[in-house]
């Protein structure tokens, strides 16, 4: 039997790695577009076990002969374009070089199938924060755009971008609307990651301290793992369309504090307010505390997303709860570092 062929742009992040494991498992062929660094950056599918198989490519979504040259070449019948500068902090420090790589990347990658692969299926990560400052709630494939940074102002661009291909070329384009999912696979410096590590070290007797900004903000986080599930489902459509992509349930970033500290046998206690806010354990001991370099210009207070849709049509249903999520990333974390493992 002749293999499918998948390209899947920004493999060594957290949901480039656990989708070459699904598409792997479903006997895909998998080539994953990889970014010219000085550092090894392949840890996670390494962790999945799944580096040796899967064929890396070099892509750089700012290249556009790059990506025609590679479009042509492949001819896969799906790529799964999930490559980003994807920090929404750091979006408003390079506004510029995130809609280049956010918003003109997927069109670079949209016009590289008009011409070189029309038959081949696009995958876009479109993003919950395209909703920012909500206009209603839950937010479904309907709801308007309200973006609150450069990097969410990008992700608008590009998924009309996949509407307009879709409309304009027939061709088989689907946006993906996920709303916040995390893993023990996650980038340190998002905030799940940032606290389940840095519980973990405290835990582990190490003197520091974590330092968060808004924990009052509210996410619909899920499981990467079945999020990318999805993301496959939709490429399987007789016909391509958009999706929101979420559990339904919001919780503050101080639940999600709240449940890790106490999975680890931490107590949370609050003293303060705001920028004067300081977080103590159960002995009294200063374990964290709000710095305001962590706000954002604009901030997205609350999201909360309506996934009857993708239920429906793709019969795709969130996995994991809010809470195993966290003990599963909790858990994760204080391992490695009990066992001596390098965090990354
Ligand atoms: P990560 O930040 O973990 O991974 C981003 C990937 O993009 C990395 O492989 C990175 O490569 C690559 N990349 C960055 N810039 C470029 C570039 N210029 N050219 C080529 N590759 C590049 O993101 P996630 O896995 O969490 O998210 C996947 C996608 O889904 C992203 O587009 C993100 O914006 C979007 N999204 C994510 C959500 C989430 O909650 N995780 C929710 C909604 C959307 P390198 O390793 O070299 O840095
Ligand atoms: P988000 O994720 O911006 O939702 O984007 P992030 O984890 O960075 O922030 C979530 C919320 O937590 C607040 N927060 C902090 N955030 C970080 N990173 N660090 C902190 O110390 C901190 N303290 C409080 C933030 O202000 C925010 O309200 C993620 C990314 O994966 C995007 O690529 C993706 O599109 C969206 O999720 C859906």
């Amino acid at each position: 039997m002749v293999r499918k062929k998948a390209l899947i742009t920004g493999i060594t992040g957290q949901d480039g790695a656990y989708l070459s494991k699904y598409l792997i498992n479903k006997g895909y062929q998998v080539y994953g577009g990889i970014r010219r660094g000085s550092t090894d950056s392949t840890w996670r599918l390494e962790e999945l076990n799944v580096l040796d198989k899967v064929e890396l490519v070099f892509l750089e979504l700012l290249e556009e002969s790059n990506i025609n040259h590679i479009v042509k070449k492949l001819k896969v019948e799906e790529i799964y374009n999930l490559a980003a500068m994807s920090f929404v902090k750091t979006s408003f420090d390079y506004p510029l070089y995130t809609s280049n790589v956010v918003g003109l990347g997927a069109m670079r990658l949209l016009e590289a199938i008009r011409q070189e692969s029309p038959h081949t299926k696009f995958y876009q990560a479109s993003s919950s924060e395209m909703f920012g400052k909500v206009l209603e709630s839950p937010q479904n494939e309907k709801t308007s755009f309200y973006p609150r940074s450069p990097y969410a102002i990008s992700k608008c661009f590009a998924h009309f971008s996949v509407l307009n291909y879709r409309e304009a070329y027939n061709i088989h384009a689907s946006s993906g609307m996920l709303f916040n999912h995390e893993s023990p696979l996650r980038g340190l410096e998002f905030v799940t990651r940032k606290i389940t590590s840095t519980l973990a070290r405290i835990k582990n007797g190490e003197e520091i301290i974590l330092e968060l900004g808004n924990i009052n903000s509210k996410r619909d986080w899920g499981y990467a793992e079945d999020y990318v599930k999805a993301m496959y489902l939709m490429l399987q459509q007789d016909k391509s369309d958009d999706y929101v992509i979420s559990t339904g349930e919001t919780h503050s970033i101080r639940e999600f504090l709240e449940i890790s500290a106490n999975h680890l046998g931490i107590e949370i206690n609050y003293a303060g307010e705001n920028e004067n806010e300081k977080i103590y354990d159960q002995n009294g001991k200063i374990i964290g505390k709000i710095n305001p370099i962590y706000y954002r210009p604009t901030e997205v207070d609350m999201l909360l997303g309506d996934a009857t849709k993708a239920k429906k049509v793709l019969k795709w249903t969130p996995k994991h709860s809010f809470e195993k999520l966290v003990r599963i990333m909790t858990t994760s974390d204080y391992d490695k570092v009990v066992k001596g493992i390098k965090l990354q």
